[in-house]
């Protein structure tokens, strides 16, 4: 079994067999076996062979969007990316096409029609002046999902104007209720920032739930109460799907550290509906840095 591997599946495992693998992974070490590849987007999240998969929180959803989406393309699995809030309009080369219509029903010929040939489309009901792409209803999103042949539908479904670090408002975030899999990000550069409305989307709401004072600095306790309060990032995650914690930014100095102290604090929260939390750097290789299993 591969050193990675191992480290997996040690989490996951009852005290005497932790004990067992963890003489057996010191051998290794010491024999100098190789340690195993770098884990794709696609291992680290333990996507399975068809997922709707939406994207709430801060600090990095679009970017999660469009690399998992590309990791996924170059995989030969037919990929749709869109928003039931809004998105950045993508860059040339993060999508293989753009389609932008108001119409429900024209979206969803367009899908039906087109995806097999272009193998990732990027839909949205309109152009905003802002450079941003406002999104479409989350029964579109349903809809394609149940009746279009789809591997992968990716939805950015809540914003956070670009800070790391939010709370969500009534209504947010809005996920589409086929959703398989719900992933709750985080920058972990949110750590000792001042809550403020400047640094925190939702100050007043972040400072409430965490009961750290506007003014006062952001810790890895607070993000890891954002993270699990029925009330954080995940809230509105239909009781069917999967839900990951994703820690982002890990290469920022000292960021390892700082997402490993969140990471703590969200494991002994013990909240069941997270089954792990991925250390990502989105902007970097590998894109998960590591995985650790509730
Ligand atoms: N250092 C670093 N920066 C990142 C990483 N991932 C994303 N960013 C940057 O973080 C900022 C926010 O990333 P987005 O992907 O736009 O985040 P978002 O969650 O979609 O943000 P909103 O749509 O505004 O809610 C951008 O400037 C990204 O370039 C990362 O892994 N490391
Ligand atoms: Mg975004």
């Amino acid at each position: 079994m591969k050193l990675r591997a191992m480290r997996i599946v040690l989490r996951s495992m009852d005290p005497d067999q932790k004990v067992i693998y963890s003489i057996v992974e010191k051998f290794m070490k010491g024999a100098g076996v190789e340690k195993g590849p770098p884990l794709s987007l696609t291992e680290g999240l333990g996507l399975r062979a068809r997922e709707m998969i939406s994207l709430a929180g801060a600090g990095g959803k679009t970017t999660l969007m469009f690399r998992l989406a590309k990791e996924l393309y170059l995989h030969g699995k037919r990929v749709v990316t869109t928003t039931t809030t809004k998105i950045l309009e993508p860059a040339s080369g993060e999508t293989a096409f753009l389609f932008i219509d108001q119409n429900e029903k024209e979206l969803k010929e367009f899908v039906s029609t087109r995806l097999d040939e272009y193998k990732h489309l990027t839909i949205a009901a309109e152009r905003l002046g802002s450079g941003k792409l406002k999104g479409v209803s989350p029964n579109l999103v349903n809809d394609l999902w149940s009746s279009c042949k789809i591997d992968y539908i990716i939805v950015e479904t809540d914003g956070a104007a670009g800070r790391p670090v939010k709370a969500p408002r009534e209504g947010e975030p809005v996920i589409p209720s086929s959703t398989t899999l719900v992933v709750a990000i985080l920058g972990v550069d949110g750590i000792g920032m001042e809550v403020n409305e400047k640094n925190v989307f939702q100050a007043e709401r972040v400072s409430k739930l965490t009961g750290i004072p506007e003014g006062g600095k952001m810790t890895d306790e607070g993000m890891a109460v954002l993270m699990t309060h029925s009330m954080g990032i995940f809230k509105r995650a239909p009781s069917s799907s999967r839900v990951i914690a994703f820690l982002n930014k890990v290469d920022i100095p000292n960021g390892k550290a700082k997402a490993k102290s969140i990471a703590q604090k969200i494991i002994e929260k013990r909240n069941p509906r997270i089954e792990r939390v991925v250390l990502g750097q989105l902007r970097n290789e590998p894109p998960v840095a590591e995985v650790i299993f509730a």
